[in-house]
């Protein structure tokens, strides 16, 4: 085995192949008006690893970033990995609750955050954004240049950051990735699954500190001296609109629900705004086929399906830009390995057809499993059907069965008949007590270009106000109301032609959102409970 080396740090890693490479003048960063070049990247990187280790950051320390996407989330993470430190990345729109406890749970030596969110790591030495910023702006307006820290050697292994699983249920776990796994992420599916170059320029939905979001936009154009657009806001469609045309992009990283508010706000036809988009790809969930092609039509790319997970660090079984199954998660990206396996552990042989169907486990080179015994495999807890062709289609969650009448029933099943229906733009099925405490299927529905509140809002039943809502969501003033009583009767006539009777939701509520994960999937537990 190889010892530490400086050149195993990611950051000096990428500050010398910018510079070996030539790309320390073309852009890597595009926030607001501003672009940020590659060089400017590092050079701004090295200024604030003077600023971190002033503070007392050392090799090992814990940095908890709770910082938007932008510039000093970037240059603050490659700080940290100079100094061999490691970046905890938090959403910095969760509760002080939750900032608490990520900040004890990784023993945080320092915080960085905005302002707003000083009192949320009690005990915790904390820097704020503002302070950091100023301190790494360009020598010559400060009148000093403090030799930057000399990079730790550290090894591929090397803890590098840590991501919380934002799982559907329970408290987040974290997981660890080293030095290493960086490169990994761009080398086998930013190379091998999207042929991404320096031309490219990538926006990703998905934020900095989600697992999606780390690799789509800074581990690709940071290893491929091409670009990504960055925002702190949450895109919605007529912010994802601007920012593909403003920028040219042209490799767009999005989930089902968001890809369905486009779809619904913009139409199906190729607008000239998207005509830079070569592939759009979708994660975070199953992305129902329709929706897929109506997406592909949109944008006039293909729409690539992947699977992945913070475990594995980004996507391990994906569609490219080569072989394109629409309706599949595609084949395993190189490096990784695949099985499905029965609710014993036993691996699922083919069938008479040569297809497969069971548990999906991973294995590969980014993967963090945390139990030795299982030989570096992961239970993904996904349920997946591989085709005698090779690809893989999702069939869900492994917990994702309902139970009606001591009959269990996929509520993926009702949700993709339902979800043809043109007013359903999102649809969740899970079974509800009656009032007479049996249980039936209700159906959750976000229609398609209506307004929910006008029909209840919640989904249960109380006013829209507890409902997050982005500034172009479901509930645009513009859009006309859609009538629950006609849509409920239509969607429990649709499924009773399409499915067995004891699989028609009895019920259908109109509701302005989902529950979600931040990563955008759909979280069960709450959808059962029926108030969100
Ligand atoms: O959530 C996913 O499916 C995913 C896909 C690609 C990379 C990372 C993740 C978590």
């Amino acid at each position: 085995p190889v010892g530490p080396t400086v050149s195993a740090n990611v950051a000096a890693h990428l500050a010398a192949l910018a510079d070996r490479r030539g790309w320390s003048g073309r852009a890597a960063f595009l926030e607001g008006h501003r672009v940020w070049t590659h060089g400017e990247v590092h050079d701004r990187a090295e200024r604030a690893a003077t600023v971190l280790a002033g503070r007392g950051v050392a090799a090992g320390d814990r940095v908890l970033l709770a910082l938007p996407d932008g510039i000093m989330w970037v240059t603050t993470f490659l700080a940290a990995a100079r100094l061999g430190a490691v970046a905890v990345l938090v959403n910095p729109a969760l509760t002080a609750d939750d900032h608490r406890f990520m900040a004890e749970d990784s023993r945080a030596a320092l915080a960085v955050s905005g302002p707003g969110l000083q009192d949320h790591f009690d005990g915790v030495p904390w820097l704020g954004r503002d302070q950091l910023s100023a301190l790494t702006g360009p020598p010559a307006t400060l009148g000093s240049a403090a030799p930057a820290p000399a990079a730790e050697p550290v090894t591929a292994a090397t803890p590098l950051y840590i991501q919380y699983t934002s799982g559907t249920t329970g408290r987040p776990k974290a997981v660890a990735h080293g030095h290493g796994d960086v490169a990994a992420y761009h080398d086998l599916v930013g190379q091998e699954v999207l042929d991404i170059g320096p031309a490219d320029v990538s926006f990703s939905v998905s934020k900095l500190f989600y697992a999606y979001g780390f690799g789509n936009a800074f581990a690709f154009p940071l290893f491929s001296g091409s670009a990504a657009v960055l925002t702190a806001d949450r895109p919605g469609p007529a912010l994802i609109d601007d920012l593909v045309a403003r920028h040219r992009v042209t490799l767009l990283y999005s989930v089902p629900s968001s890809y369905a508010a486009l779809v619904d706000e913009r139409g199906t036809g190729h607008t000239a705004c998207f005509t830079s988009v070569r592939a759009a790809v979708s994660a975070g969930e199953g992305l129902p086929p329709a929706l897929g092609e109506r997406v592909g039509e949109l944008l006039g790319a293909p729409v690539l399906e992947q699977i992945g997970s913070t475990e594995a660090g980004h996507a391990f079984c994906a569609n490219t830009v080569w072989d394109n199954a629409p309706g599949t998660l595609g084949r395993p990206v190189p490096r990784f390995e695949l099985e499905l396996r029965d609710g014993a552990g036993a691996v699922v042989a083919d069938g008479a057809d040569g297809s497969a169907e069971g548990e999906l486990w991973v294995r590969g080179p980014t993967v963090v499993t945390g139990r030795p015994e299982d030989g570096g495999w992961l239970a993904t807890r996904d349920r997946a059907r591989r085709g005698r062709d090779g690809t893989y289609r999702h069939l869900g969650r492994v917990d994702d069965l309902e139970m009606v009448g001591g009959i269990t029933v996929s509520p993926l099943e009702v949700e993709e008949v339902l979800r043809q229906h043109p007013s359903v733009r999102e649809v969740a099925v899970a079974a509800v007590p009656d009032e007479r405490g049996a249980t039936r299927l209700r159906a959750y529905v976000v229609p398609a270009g209506g307004r929910a509140d006008d029909a209840g809002g919640r989904a249960d039943g109380r006013d829209g106000s507890g409902n997050p809502r982005g500034p172009d969501g479901p509930d645009r003033p513009d859009r006309p109301a859609v009538d629950e009583e006609t849509l409920t009767a239509d969607l429990i006539a649709l499924a009773r032609r399409r499915l067995a009777a004891y699989k028609a939701p009895r019920t259908v509520r109109l509701v302005a959102s989902l529950p979600r994960t931040p990563t955008g999937k759909l979280r069960r537990h709450v959808v059962r409970t029926g108030r969100w």
